[in-house]
């Protein structure tokens, strides 16, 4: 059954992205098909509809904020490497060691040393570092994740920050302060301003964050968009707030953002300035914009999908129109757990997700656990997975979707040492 190799990892002991090699380690999890995509670059392909939603985005910014030349005030880093160190992607942002976004069941790794971003806010203190204060920051980010419409391990996230000084947040001359003392030492994502913070500093700072917010929403969905803000928290903001617009009869979480942690600017050599920041899910909004029903539309090379966004003007609403729906094919694949693989953490259903999209990659549509059973007398766990095959841009026949289907087996029992049932 097995006569295909292409299932099998890669046992070799390196590992190239993007002309860069890396050694592999007992970290490594990314697949082959991650290390594909890694090299598309959607956000800034010339009309595809990720990259129409940057532009907008981009647009309003050099619109709203303007130095006193009336030049734009923001600049724009559409083109760092998604490769990053755990030191931008987690330590730099002063994401705890023990932090659940760090599990190797939800990020890319290279190996110990480096990952795949899992969010754009990784370059944040590198930019502040480098001298800059008002910016923002666009590219693919990558994590394990689930297998439905709403789900790609690679989706595009644009972030902001801006920094300002006492005197650019008080225009006029007088003796308010950002500071009421050197202590920056809060419990990271509570609820209420740092401690650090004078009370108008934090208000002024909130209010134009708020405000810039609101706009781009409106900007984007149009002036009677609703609205709600959420409080979260993240260890990089506090206090920290989402906010979620009124689409399709549900509340949809378009962007996280708060007011930047102190220490992360005095980390990076800045005392002088309190800044806010933000981050945004394109596709999240691209889906709403232009009513595409599927993520693994994006990547589709199909020229029916792609054209429909060769219009020049940036503001003229597009409705994505579907090219007609193929049908679904439904295989379930059922194997029992090796002895030693019983719990939770030696075996991950993020595990089997990738497995499978490197397999079948795009003509799966979605995976789902549909059952768990714990042998009563031998204690043997097996699991049962149902597989919902369809490709975008035709019918798949029996044949092809049989042969996908065993090679996924084949790929399990290799690959994790499970025995099919
Ligand atoms: C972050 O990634 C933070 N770095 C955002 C941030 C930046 C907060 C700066 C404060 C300051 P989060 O994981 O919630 O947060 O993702 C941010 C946005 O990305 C979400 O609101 C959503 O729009 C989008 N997003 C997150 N996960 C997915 C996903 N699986 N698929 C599509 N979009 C997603
Ligand atoms: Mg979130």
């Amino acid at each position: 059954r097995c006569s295909s190799t292409s299932a099998k990892p890669n046992l070799t002991d390196t590992i190239t992205i993007n002309n860069k090699t890396f050694k592999r380690d007992d970290y490594t999890n990314i697949t082959d098909k991650i290390v594909c995509l890694a090299q598309k670059s959607l956000h800034t392909t010339p009309h595809h509809p990720i990259s129409l939603v940057r532009q907008r985005i981009v647009n309003y910014f050099y619109k709203t904020f303007l130095n006193s030349r009336r030049n734009p005030l923001f600049s724009v880093y559409d083109n760092l490497s998604p490769i990053v160190s755990l030191a931008q992607n987690f330590d730099s942002l002063l994401i705890p060691e023990n932090h659940p976004s760090r599990l190797k069941s939800d990020c890319y790794y290279i190996n110990r040393e480096y990952l795949l971003r899992a969010h754009t806010t990784a370059h944040q203190a590198e930019l502040i570092r480098a001298g800059l204060d008002n910016f923002l920051i666009v590219g693919d980010v990558y994590r394990r994740d689930e297998i439905d419409s709403k789900h790609y391990p690679v989706f595009h996230q644009l972030d902001a920050v801006r920094l300002k000084t006492k005197d650019q947040l008080f225009s006029c001359e007088n003796d308010l302060k950002l500071f009421d003392c050197d202590d920056t030492a809060c419990i990271p994502g509570g609820p209420t301003k740092q401690r650090c913070h004078t009370f108008e500093a934090f208000k002024l700072m909130e209010h134009e964050l708020k405000t810039t917010l609101v706009g781009l929403a409106k900007e984007l969905f149009g002036n009677q968009v609703r609205y709600r803000w959420v409080d979260t928290s993240f260890p990089f903001t506090q206090p920290s707030w989402e906010l979620e617009v009124y689409y399709n009869n549900e509340w949809l979480e378009i962007l996280g953002c708060g007011i930047m942690m102190q220490s992360l600017l005095t980390n990076v050599g800045v005392n002088n300035r309190i800044g806010w920041a933000f981050g945004l899910g394109l596709e999240r909004i691209a889906m709403c914009l232009f009513k595409i029903q599927d993520i693994r539309l994006f990547w589709s090379n199909d020229s029916g999908f792609l054209n429909q966004f060769k219009d020049d003007d940036l503001k003229s609403p597009i409705i994505y129109k579907p090219i007609s729906q193929h049908p679904q094919c439904i295989h379930d694949i059922s194997f029992w757990l090796p002895e030693d693989k019983t719990d939770s953490l030696s075996f991950c259903s993020n595990d089997f997700y990738d497995l499978v999209r490197n397999v079948a990659g795009d003509l799966v549509e979605q995976v789902l656990l549909v059952d768990q059973f714990t042998h009563p007398k031998s204690g043997k766990k097996s699991l049962c997975y149902r597989i919902i095959y369809r490709h975008m841009e035709r019918t798949l026949t029996n044949a092809e979707v049989n042969e996908v289907h065993q090679l996924i087996e084949c790929a399990a029992s290799d690959q994790f040492g499970v025995t099919i049932r």
